[in-house]
């Protein structure tokens, strides 16, 4: 039996920050990868136009100046093959290797109370315990994969953006189908266009989608190297976990229309995710929200030429913001093509798959030789369910979790001793720069176990009234936003039967911030330590 200080569960940006921080103190830790090689998010999305849509200059670990310095982003945003590139030398460089198991699924945990420690069961079929057992899972790693009927019958190719072949595949000429338009599919999307020789788009709701402005990054670069410490501090005290310019936000419904359009048109033109960052009611306020909707459905008339088109793509149906927004690199433009066309699956869904292609239930038949899944992750708890967890007296996290995520902070949940979560539902994570609050959490965690090392301490458990109380002020927080409108997978709303719960802590990363810290100086308070 291998028996480690601490088992950590994945080996993405999460995971391999948490070995790097552990080893260091000394902790024996292991860190088990269900892939063949690290990276987690970047390892395994690898379809055409794969990026981040938040700048790399932030999209990056802050915890070592050197690697900040020395690292070259090539494009404002990097592009997936960038990323993975990135992560793997950062494994290098710290020589994180040689602590992970890769190919290696975690399928259960039994915690055993007499001996205070974690069973680690896993598919190579190595008996492991731990102490601790720390899940860097990830929010977004089990895709969503509908139950198409018929889709086995296809004689094409399918390909799931989630889990694209890693030597690549040629779309060159074919006639191709992309169903989602999220995120994924509007960057597929946007990349295939030009190469293949016809694309049907399967949009079942349009997304609301905020020009990117990528391009060489030389100069950002140049000026980020200048004031890295500065930027990151100000990314850590920010809601969202980088800098969107949040000091000089005002109330949408008190400013002057012209000046609403004058800061829109300003964020519109610098690009990405900071666009609605300007105003403090963007998602509390209907009419506020609606006023942002408005600018960017008429951006979006500004750029398709056929105006029935135009309308087709146009989100009216939720407040903007309140599903992940999306960044574009001429996204919209595709549809003025000659060779793609767009099936509104809110007037047409879809019936079935055949041996040829797609038949909407007017009976509308698109064959094609390809079919791209863009059709999302089971967010958040996907990753958590799919392992059999049992904590004191053999309870199933999957059972407790059935109504909804139940933790304390977002960094463990009550009956579940020395079990914590990186970016865990209930905590800002998904709503964030993931790399700001993926390090806060590994940090605080760290000192935790830290703490309970120099006490001779041996357990730490979530107090079962404390999460109470975190579990209804994360209800009743996004209760009082938009966000709960819209049938999102930050609700759980994307998969069948799934509970419809808002799961992240809308209350942004620096606040979160400054109660999860206080909270650990205060010896833990709402943890029971023994
Ligand atoms: P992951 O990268 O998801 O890694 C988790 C790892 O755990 C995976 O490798 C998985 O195989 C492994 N794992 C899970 N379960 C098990 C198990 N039972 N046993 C063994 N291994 C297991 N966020 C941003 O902030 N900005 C962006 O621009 C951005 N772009 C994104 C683009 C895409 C295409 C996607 C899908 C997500 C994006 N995200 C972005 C979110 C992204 O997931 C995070 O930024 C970040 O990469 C998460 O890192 P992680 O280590 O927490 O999780
Ligand atoms: O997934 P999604 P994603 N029939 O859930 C549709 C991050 N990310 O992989 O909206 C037909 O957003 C679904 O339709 P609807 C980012 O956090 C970032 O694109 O549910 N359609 C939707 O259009 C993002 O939010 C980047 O009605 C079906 C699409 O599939 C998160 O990952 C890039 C369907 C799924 O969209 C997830 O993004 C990629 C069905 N049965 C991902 N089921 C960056 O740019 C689902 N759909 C950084």
């Amino acid at each position: 039996m291998a028996d480690h200080d601490v088992i950590v569960i994945g080996a993405g940006f999460a995971g391999l920050y948490q070995l790097h921080r552990l080893r260091a103190l000394g902790f024996d830790t292991r860190v088990i990868e269900a892939g063949a090689d690290v990276g987690g998010t970047w390892y395994w999305n690898r379809y055409p136009g794969a990026r981040c849509d938040i700048e790399s200059v932030e999209y990056s670990y802050s915890f070592d100046a050197d690697l900040e310095q020395e690292w070259d982003w090539s494009e404002r945003y990097a592009a997936q093959p960038e990323i993975l590139s990135y992560v793997r030398h950062v494994a290098d460089r710290f020589d994180l290797r040689e602590d992970i198991v890769l190919n290696t699924r975690v399928e259960s945990l039994d915690w055993d109370d007499a001996t205070q420690r974690w069973t680690v069961t896993a598919s190579d079929g190595t008996p492991r315990t731990a102490r601790y057992v720390i899940a860097a899972t990830g929010c977004l790693s089990v895709p969503s994969r509908p139950d198409f009927e018929g889709l086995a019958d296809f004689a094409g190719e399918v390909l799931w953006t989630s889990s694209w072949p890693h030597e690549g595949a040629d779309l060159a000429g074919k006639r191709v189908a992309v169903i989602g338009t999220g995120s994924s599919g509007l960057q597929t999307i946007t990349a295939i266009a030009p190469l293949v020789g016809s694309l049907t788009v399967f949009q079942r709701t349009p997304s609301y989608a905020v020009p990117a402005h990528n391009g060489p990054n030389a100069d950002r670069l140049a000026a980020a190297r200048t004031r890295y410490p500065e930027r990151r501090e100000v990314s850590r005290a920010s809601s969202k976990g980088f800098d969107c310019d949040e000091e000089a936000r005002v109330l949408l419904i008190e400013t002057e229309a012209e000046a609403v359009v004058g800061e829109l048109d300003r964020r519109w033109d610098i690009g990405g995710l900071c666009f609605g960052s300007g105003f403090s009611d963007l998602l509390k306020d209907a009419d506020a929200n609606e006023a942002v909707a408005e600018y960017v459905r008429a951006r979006i008339r500004e750029k398709v030429k056929s105006p029935e088109l135009a309308e087709r793509l146009t989100p009216r149906t939720y407040p903007i913001a309140s599903k992940r927004m999306c960044v574009d690199t001429g996204y919209f433009e595709v549809f003025n093509q000659d060779n793609v066309t767009l099936v509104d699956l809110a007037e047409r869904p879809i019936a079935r798959m055949t041996g040829r292609g797609i038949v909407t239930e007017d009976g509308a038949a698109y064959d094609v030789d390809v079919i791209v899944m863009a059709t999302g992750f089971d967010a958040m708890t996907g990753a958590l369910n799919a392992i059999d967890i049992r904590g004191t007296d053999g309870h199933s996290l999957r059972d407790k979790w059935a109504h909804g995520p139940r933790t304390y902070l977002g960094l463990m949940s009550a009956g579940f001793p020395n079990l914590f979560t990186v970016t865990g539902p209930q905590s800002p994570s998904v709503l964030s720069n993931m790399m700001t609050s993926i390090e806060h959490h590994v940090d605080w965690i760290t000192r935790a176990l830290t703490h309970l090392r120099e006490r001779g301490l041996r357990r730490m458990e979530a107090d079962p009234d404390a999460e109470d109380n975190w579990v209804h002020t994360t209800n009743d927080l996004g209760d009082l936003t938009l966000m709960p409108q819209a049938a999102s997978w930050y609700m759980g709303a994307n998969i069948p039967g799934k509970q419809r719960v808002f799961m992240p802590f809308v209350g942004g990363v620096g606040l979160y911030r400054d109660l999860t810290n206080g909270i650990a100086v205060s010896h833990y308070h709402g943890f029971e330590l023994s």
